[in-house]
């Protein structure tokens, strides 16, 4: 493990033996959180560290405020997750009595993420938990403390829950094929995967691959995992992500991209909100084409905004402004109600003068 990465790897998996020997001595569950819009890497980085904590006997749980994609299913993981608003015996026992299988909550640990606003409805569990543990690399997170492990140069929320499972198995002597099962490597490398735009984006590192590498030999099928994270698609989706491609909008010397997709637009296509996943990447590698938005109209009303630089544009601070985050090269907003074509005459307005 490279130097950089020691420190908080180390803090962390002490946090969470900690957490561990806490929760067994007490009787009581965890439950970790991620972010809403689910993607590979909170969902990797969160069955990862469930998958550990479960290896310890604890009773661990991934609490997701939606459904997972059917793009991750093939990953097998479906038993590490609850569902708080689920129609399950788990969400009702939790609405009445606030435990799970007979146990109160005695910790939280949150993965690809630090602000409770952005966990959907698990946002208002995550605050009421204590102690948390928090792993996370995006940039726009300013907190430090004992608890908190923020790196914004690790590729990805799974890399460094990676470095935390090394870490264990330091401590504890118990092998790594031990706390991370096949299913839950297969999960981890996908979240590394998905971050670096499977070791394309500039955030790939020698070390990323050498994780990479380890995580294959723990289970983790390579093949299986870009393929059903990137090339597989249905008729529907492919037929949809053509016309948003095809009315894509150029503005300021074709610096800027953008495509606008209205609800009517995933209805026509009979695609789900996904279907235009692969367009934002695709619209920011054009040649001379500095920023890339894709702006999409859910069937909620919300609009959410994907957003994505070659150089120099700061995609971060630009999805702050209408109340999102993320990263300098990739970043997102959701936007609760508003006129989709107002919003983008807004981004138009907005850009010019820092593109
Ligand atoms: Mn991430």
């Amino acid at each position: 493990m490279r130097e950089r990465y020691k420190e908080g790897s180390l803090r962390s998996a002490k946090n969470l033996l900690s957490i561990i020997e806490k929760t067994k001595t007490n009787d009581e569950a965890v439950l970790v959180f991620l972010h809403r819009s689910v993607d590979g890497d909170c969902i990797g980085s969160a069955s990862g560290i469930c998958s550990i904590l479960r290896s310890f006997g604890v009773d661990a749980y991934v609490a997701i405020p939606e459904q997972l994609p059917e793009n991750m299913k093939f990953l097998g993981i479906e038993d590490l997750f609850f569902h708080p608003d689920g129609d399950n015996h788990l969400a009702e026992e939790f609405t009445t009595s606030g435990t799970l299988a007979g146990k109160k909550i005695g910790a939280a640990v949150s993965c690809d993420i630090s602000d409770s606003s952005r966990m959907g409805s698990c946002g208002v569990i995550f605050d009421s938990v204590e102690p948390k543990i928090i792993i996370d690399h995006h940039a726009s997170v300013t907190a430090r403390s004992d608890n908190l492990w923020i790196d914004p140069d690790a590729s990805s929320a799974s890399e460094m829950v990676f470095y935390v499972a090394q870490q264990i198995t330091e401590l504890t002597g118990k092998a790594m094929k031990d706390i991370l099962k096949p299913n839950a490597a297969k999960a981890v490398l996908s979240g590394i995967v998905t971050d670096t735009g499977r070791f394309t984006f500039k955030n790939t590192r020698p070390e990323t691959l050498e994780a990479a590498g380890l995580l294959i030999e723990l289970g983790g099928d390579i093949s299986e995992v870009c393929y059903n994270l990137f090339d597989r698609k249905t008729k529907q989706k492919f037929l949809l992500s053509a016309e948003a491609r095809s009315e894509t909008q150029f503005y300021y010397d074709d610096k800027f991209a953008m495509t606008v997709v209205p609800y009517d637009l995933f209805k026509r296509f009979n695609a789900g909100p996904d279907g235009v996943d692969d367009v934002v990447s695709a619209m920011r590698d054009i040649d001379g084409v500095e920023l890339a938005i894709v702006l999409r109209e859910l069937e909620t009303g919300e609009i959410r905004g994907n957003v994505r630089s070659q150089e120099y544009f700061d995609c971060s601070k630009f999805a702050e402004g209408f109340g999102g985050g993320g990263h300098v090269r990739a970043a997102g907003f959701t936007v609760k109600n508003g006129n989709i074509y107002e919003i983008a005459g807004e981004i138009v307005k907005r850009v010019r003068d820092i593109i």
